[in-house]
């Protein structure tokens, strides 16, 4: 079997998706999610001009030596929009597998470990109020486990809370706009919202947390100590990651779970992590973590000390890269949780989806490969809009994580 061509869509349907299509000598494509969240066109770029050339000619059944290629093979290597690139030629090559041999994903990776992916959804209220009332419909809606964000008094926008009630989408139009950021004011406030939330829903519920970035190691540890008696699922990215020996800190002083690396794209990102168990789940998405081969790998490394899976799953990474990690969701022992944001109704008439939410869990049917299609007519009714993420200054001016 031999690649004969690729191509990159690019579509907006309330949002911008990248989506690769890879061709064979057999009639088969495959599909992969290339959207790096206000780079896309970066990736759409590297794919093009560097990658499918190399791809043409090729036989899309060597899943593990393409992936070399791509990065052990290029010099340049790492950094999220060419493991993006890598990640989308990789899931592209494994939905081709699949449909070749009549299979779904799941099979190939494994089979079965369980029949149903348990997610977890966001609430994010602008104040305690709004919170609590967002809360009660997410848990009619079936969710038994919920990420918690809350309005901070004092802060004008806090990450996560969608302004006039829309669905949450963190990119707005155009270049970059700027937020502004108190950790005090933050610290003070996000006990309290859990002691409520708690107080209301009880203890039955899983609740998580995602800080973003925004604390220092001592920051962190002061929170996770203080959110200790509501027993959180997770505290997610309590520091921004990149010095894996400040998350010591952190578990020295705290049993509160801890969920890293979504906006990590290589094992090397969690080698101290993962061997001295400072955290407890893996956040990196197929997506932006060099896709099914490598996660396999990561998923493996981290079982082994006792890490498991919490993959990240917003809205901005497509429908083709959710119903890949259900596959992996289902087979890996070490699965932990699933991120699932719901796309905008707007998504389904360009993807075609084959899995559903019930009662709390995720299920994928039996399509062959990812199972997941493109109706390519429908993607040119949303051409491409520039998007960026914001950026955030603290309230002096200086400029801080986002
Ligand atoms: O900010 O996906 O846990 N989820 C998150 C997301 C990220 C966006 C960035 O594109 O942190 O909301
Ligand atoms: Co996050």
């Amino acid at each position: 079997m031999k690649i004969t061509d690729a191509k990159v869509i690019i579509t907006c349907p309330g949002r911008n998706f990248v989506t690769l299509k890879i061709y064979t000598d057999q009639g088969i494509y495959g599909l992969g999610d290339a959207t790096l969240n206000g780079m896309e066109l970066a990736v759409a770029t590297y794919l093009q001009e560097y990658c499918i050339p190399i791809l043409i000619g090729k036989d899309p059944s060597n899943t593990e030596d393409l992936w070399h290629y791509f990065y052990r093979g290029v010099y340049w290597k790492r950094g999220s929009v060419s493991m993006t690139a890598i990640s989308a030629i990789d899931m592209a090559l494994w939905d081709i597998k699949g449909k070749v041999l009549g299979t779904p994903l799941y099979n190939l990776l494994g089979g079965k470990s369980r029949d149903k992916v348990l997610v977890y959804c966001h609430s994010n209220g602008t104040d305690l109020n709004d919170l609590i009332e967002k809360t009660g419909k997410d848990l009619e809606r079936g969710f038994k486990a919920i990420r918690i964000q809350s309005g901070i008094p004092g802060i004008s926008h806090t990450y996560g809370v969608p302004k006039d009630n829309k669905p949450y989408e963190p990119a707005g139009k155009g270049l970059p706009h700027e937020e502004s950021w108190d950790t005090s004011k933050y610290l003070k406030y996000i006990p309290k919202v859990f002691e409520k939330v708690r107080e209301v829903y009880g203890t039955d519920i899983h609740l998580l947390h995602d800080v973003h970035h925004r604390c220092t190691p001592v920051e962190a540890a002061r929170l996770a100590k203080e959110l200790e008696p509501f027993h959180l699922f997770w505290l997610e990215d309590p520091v921004s990651g990149e010095l894996q020996e400040g998350l010591r800190i952190i578990r020295k002083q705290s049993s509160t779970p801890i969920a890293i690396g979504e906006v990590f794209n290589s094992v090397y990102d969690y080698t101290t992590l993962v061997t001295e168990q400072l955290i407890d789940y893996i956040r990196m998405p197929l997506v932006h973590g060099g896709g099914i081969t490598h996660l396999l790998k990561v998923a493996a490394f981290a079982s082994i000390y006792h890490v498991n899976t919490g993959f990240h799953g917003a809205t901005d990474l497509s429908p083709v890269n959710m119903a890949a990690a259900l596959h992996f969701d289902l087979v890996v022992n070490n699965f932990g949780i699933q991120e699932y944001m719901p796309h905008q109704e707007i998504v389904n008439e360009v993807f075609k989806v084959n899995y559903n939410f019930t009662n709390g869990y995720m299920v994928v049917d039996d399509t062959p490969g990812i199972g997941v299609d493109i109706d390519e007519k429908a993607s040119e009714k949303f051409p491409y809009e520039k998007a960026s993420l914001p950026v955030n200054r603290k309230t002096d001016g200086t400029m801080f994580y986002w």
